[in-house]
């Protein structure tokens, strides 16, 4: 039994950390779409035909559950791939947004993520569902992922970026998810400047979510011992994924395979 995870790029290695800690023992299969990052400002129709394709080719690896650690592509494929495919595939969003109303006190929720993922409104959605007393607001902030990819996570330029977005933007929220999977690497950065923002990193419910989808499927591994394998997949750069993934995962990454879809 294996799980499948994927992302546009990199920055799905967020959500992969919290995977690992919460299911130590199943091998995984990380696919980074790194020829076609960034998909934050591709039309609906192009992301879902890449999800596809990248389902494919974890299909073909026999994992028995998908992770879309993407906030764009679970924004706009997530329902579709769901239509397509039968094994259990899960988003980011909706553990976010679960989080969110679980620790919000005012009811005034604020999302920041590429400017597809806020168009498209799911986390509103997917918040509202939960509960219809609550205010949300979203804003894209586009020079987060470059910022982070630079390596530029704190210090006065990432300072000046942040406050150009968010200074409004938090006066009216008690509550801020991180609806990107490069921002958390910023959450500290946010979080001096804005001290009593209550930040939310979906990757740690979606990670939860994942166990108890497998526990209830009896999809995981019994035998709690060695396979603690990752296998990465990109489709380009596999130098640049290994020198700046250990920013995202706080380890090495060995090995990475160059893939043609
Ligand atoms: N992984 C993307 C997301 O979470 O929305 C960000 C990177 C991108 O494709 N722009």
């Amino acid at each position: 039994m294996s799980i499948g995870v994927f992302d546009s790029g990199i920055g799905g290695l967020t959500v992969l950390k919290e995977i690992r800690k919460v299911l130590p023992n199943e091998k995984i299969f990380y696919f980074g779409d790194t020829a076609r990052v960034p998909y934050g400002e591709k039309t609906k129709e192009l992301i879902t035909r890449y999800s596809k394709e990248i389902v494919e080719f974890l299909l073909d690896k026999e994992v028995s559950a998908i992770v879309v650690a993407c906030n764009t592509a679970t924004a706009l494929a997530l329902e579709e791939l769901k239509k397509t495919f039968k094994i259990p595939i899960i988003g980011v969003i909706k553990a976010g947004a679960k989080t969110a109303i679980n620790t919000t006190k005012s009811g005034n929720i604020g999302v920041i993520g590429t400017k597809a993922t806020v168009n498209s409104k799911r986390y509103e959605e997917e918040i509202k569902k939960l509960s219809e007393n609550v205010k949300v607001i979203a804003k894209a902030c586009p020079l987060f992922v470059p910022a982070v990819e630079e390596g530029i996570l704190d210090g006065k330029l990432v300072d000046q970026i942040i406050k150009t977005y968010l200074d409004d933007f938090e006066k009216e929220i008690d509550t801020l998810i991180l609806g990107c999977t490069h921002y958390p690497l910023l959450k500290s950065a946010i979080g001096k400047i804005y001290t009593n923002l209550n930040i939310v990193d979906p990757a740690r419910e979606t990670a939860l979510d994942l166990k108890e989808i497998l526990e209830e499927k009896n999809l995981l591994k019994n035998d709690a011992t060695k396979n603690r394998e990752v296998k990465y997949y990109v489709t380009d750069g596999k130098d640049k994924f290994k020198e700046i993934g250990i920013m995202f995962l706080d380890e090495n990454i060995e090995k990475v395979e160059l893939v043609k879809l």
